[in-house]
């Protein structure tokens, strides 16, 4: 990590403050845990708020640890590395050359990572939950499942898989106005990395026309994007997001691999969501067909159970 990228924020985007306590009493008082690093003020004027060193580091890590270990396994199997525990440079060039190689084992790899069970767990962290609550989520709850992303011009079969351009997250979500994304990096990520980038303030403008395409609701409208801010982050930070504050990709131009995890709530005590009687948007379904064909054979399937080993 460049010396003082982390810094870049506070810099760029003064008077915005970062990891602050709010001077003014607000939704947060007699919350615990982590909730003092979120300044409300900051949040309901900018639409985002960075909480500097939120988690240990160590605990964001085990879901980067998980992930390397999904595409190890399969990179493993195709002779692409030996070991199990690659170094981070085996492990990075092994990605690209499994995405060139079987490209259905990487997006099923990609696949097996958004099911973590670490990341599924920082997803409902008691931290995170009273940090919600403390920006007035009364009865925060999940509207997607967390997302886990790595993100290289290299790994992309299409721009939207490595770089979204300036969206909002409430038109695929259609949830509650109050909704809210959590943004974690798991590395340390900067500028060259493509760090995500917000456009302070826009969450007030309310829901943009926009276009879906690939999922996401890409705006139409004129944007003046040089207003938009990279928010520089460091492994144990968390931003939280306004799902009505414009924001994009930034622009990964290193050689290396940007992982992040993205995790979205809605607020069910929130009265237009009530009122609209909790509209859920995503759909979620099994392929029927068999994926294997002529699997499991019936001595496959005794010497999973006849051995007790697997
Ligand atoms: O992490 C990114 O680059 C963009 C993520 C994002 O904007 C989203 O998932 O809505």
């Amino acid at each position: 990590m460049p010396a003082g990228s982390s810094g870049l924020l506070r810099k760029a985007a003064s008077p915005l403050r970062t990891n602050t306590l709010s001077p003014k009493p607000t939704a947060l008082s007699g919350q615990s845990e982590n909730s003092h690093m979120i300044d409300v003020n900051d949040y309901r004027e900018n639409g985002f708020v960075l909480a500097k060193g939120f988690f240990p580091p160590e605990e964001v890590e085990q879901i980067y640890a998980d992930a390397r270990e999904v595409f190890t396994l399969q990179m493993r199997r195709l002779g692409i590395v030996a070991s199990r525990a690659p170094s981070e440079s085996e492990f990075e060039a092994g990605m690209f050359k499994l995405f060139e190689a079987d490209l259905q084992t990487f997006a099923n790899c990609g696949k097996q990572a958004q099911h973590l069970i670490s990341l599924h767990r920082l997803s409902l962290d008691k931290r995170i939950v009273s940090a919600l609550k403390g920006l007035g989520l009364e009865f925060p709850n999940i509207s997607t499942r967390p997302l886990l992303y790595f993100n290289a011009e290299r790994l992309a079969k299409k721009e939207v898989y490595w770089r979204l351009d300036v969206h909002q997250d409430w038109r695929s979500m259609q949830g509650s106005l109050d909704s809210v994304v959590v943004w974690l990096p798991l590395i340390d990520i900067d500028k060259t990395l493509g760090a995500l980038q917000v456009y302070p303030g826009s969450h007030k403008w309310g829901l943009l026309e926009a276009e879906i395409v690939d999922g996401y609701g890409h705006l139409r409208s004129d944007l003046d994007k040089a207003k938009l801010i990279s928010v520089e982050v460091e492994r144990g930070d968390a931003l939280f997001f306004s799902t009505l504050l414009v924001h994009q990709s930034g622009t990964n131009v290193s050689p290396s691999i940007r992982w992040s995890c993205h995790f979205r709530y809605n607020n069910l005590s929130e009265p237009t969501f009530i009122e609209r009687g909790f509209p859920h948007p995503y759909l979620y379904k099994p392929q029927s067909d068999l994926i294997t064909p002529n699997f499991p054979s019936p001595t496959e399937v005794r010497k999973i159970f006849d051995s007790g080993e697997s």
